[in-house]
């Protein structure tokens, strides 16, 4: 009997994922039948994004597991039908791409592009760029995101400070945690990277408090949520110079409405949650390789926690 797996995304992601996953469950010999459309009832896995029509999954009574597309969960952890495990996403493509933009948006900084690029006159003013060595990082959140961004930024050269709930020994890295570590990190944040869940307990990391914490004129890149930074501490810190810039990719409210504050701030980089995607070719070999542990009773890979809510 074949294995039930329900995609349960926006329709239209189905053009992207619909070969890659086929591809990947053939590889791994599995007899899969995947669907847009299966008796609740008779499902066994759901490929799930938390922006598709699924909601209540009471009638579902045989799946085994509901498997993320995205690395966030904030928007399924709480559904209180939810009653099976739940993984996220962990995909090396998506990975990539999020090093790759951090590794731009930090390089943006500290070598002071904008100098050059938005030049409007004809000053010939030759200056030395700084080193990466001379420069400090932080990077709250040091998860399959976080760590990979840490990892990047020490072999550019940075100082590269990690924050975590749970402590942690990375070669390279100094790795804080707790509150006190926060206050630590921040401290010497003369860039600093979010890249913590959105969690009851992660909400406002950044506020007038933390804010005032940093060196006077750091940056801030954010592609983790919205909710981490309270947007009004921030565009005070921006108005006092405290912080000098920021770049934003992700928001309270997505699209932001074109009428919010960020869009005109000339301290602001705004970009529309590009930062990373689930890359489908990999991705599907993740989600495959869920399917066939639970098809064999191991435990399944990036498990949510739903007390932590990541
Ligand atoms: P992980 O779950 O792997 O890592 C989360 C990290 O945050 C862990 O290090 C965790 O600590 C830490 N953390 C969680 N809660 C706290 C807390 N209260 N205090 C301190 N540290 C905390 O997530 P990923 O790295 O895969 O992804 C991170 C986030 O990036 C996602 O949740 C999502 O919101 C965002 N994202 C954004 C994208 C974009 O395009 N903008 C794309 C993909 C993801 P510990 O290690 O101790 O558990
Ligand atoms: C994700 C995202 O969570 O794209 O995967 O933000």
């Amino acid at each position: 009997m074949p294995i039930n797996v329900l995609f349960a995304a926006k329709p239209e992601r189905w053009d992207t994922y619909e070969q890659p996953l086929r591809a990947a469950m053939t590889k791994a010999g599995l007899d899969v039948h995947l669907a847009l459309d299966i008796p609740a009832g008779e499902v066994d896995y759901i490929v799930y994004a938390p922006n598709s029509a699924l909601q209540d999954f009471t009638p579902f009574k045989r799946a085994k597991a509901v498997l993320n597309l995205w690395a966030g969960v904030e928007n399924v952890v709480g559904n209180e039908t939810l009653a099976i495990p739940l993984a996220r996403m962990v995909d090396p493509g998506l990975t990539n791409g999020m090093v790759e933009w951090v590794a731009g948006h930090v390089l943006r900084y500290h070598l002071g592009l904008d100098t050059d690029i938005l030049r409007a006159d004809a000053a010939w003013v030759p200056r030395t760029p700084p080193l990466a060595q001379e420069r400090s990082v932080v990077v709250l959140g040091l998860g399959a995101l976080g760590q990979s961004v840490a990892q990047m930024l020490v072999s550019l050269g940075f100082n590269v400070t990690g924050w975590s709930r749970s402590e942690k020994d990375i070669l390279g890295i100094r790795c804080l945690n707790g509150a006190n570590g926060l206050n630590e990190a921040l401290s010497h944040a003369e860039i600093a990277v979010l890249l913590l869940p959105d969690t009851p307990a992660t909400e406002n990391t950044l506020n007038n408090e933390t804010l005032a914490l940093m060196p006077k004129g750091a940056c801030i890149i954010n592609p983790g949520r919205g909710p981490l930074i309270d947007d009004d501490a921030l565009l005070n810190a921006l108005d006092s110079g405290q912080i000098a810039h920021a770049t934003l990719d992700v928001f309270r409210v997505e699209p932001l409405p074109k009428d919010h504050p960020y869009w005109s701030h000339s301290q602001v980089t705004v970009t529309p949650h590009i930062a990373a995607e689930t890359r489908a070719v990999t991705a599907a070999q993740v989600i495959v390789e869920n399917i066939r542990r639970g098809e064999t009773g191991e435990g399944f890979l990036h498990l949510v926690d739903r007390t932590l809510g990541y």
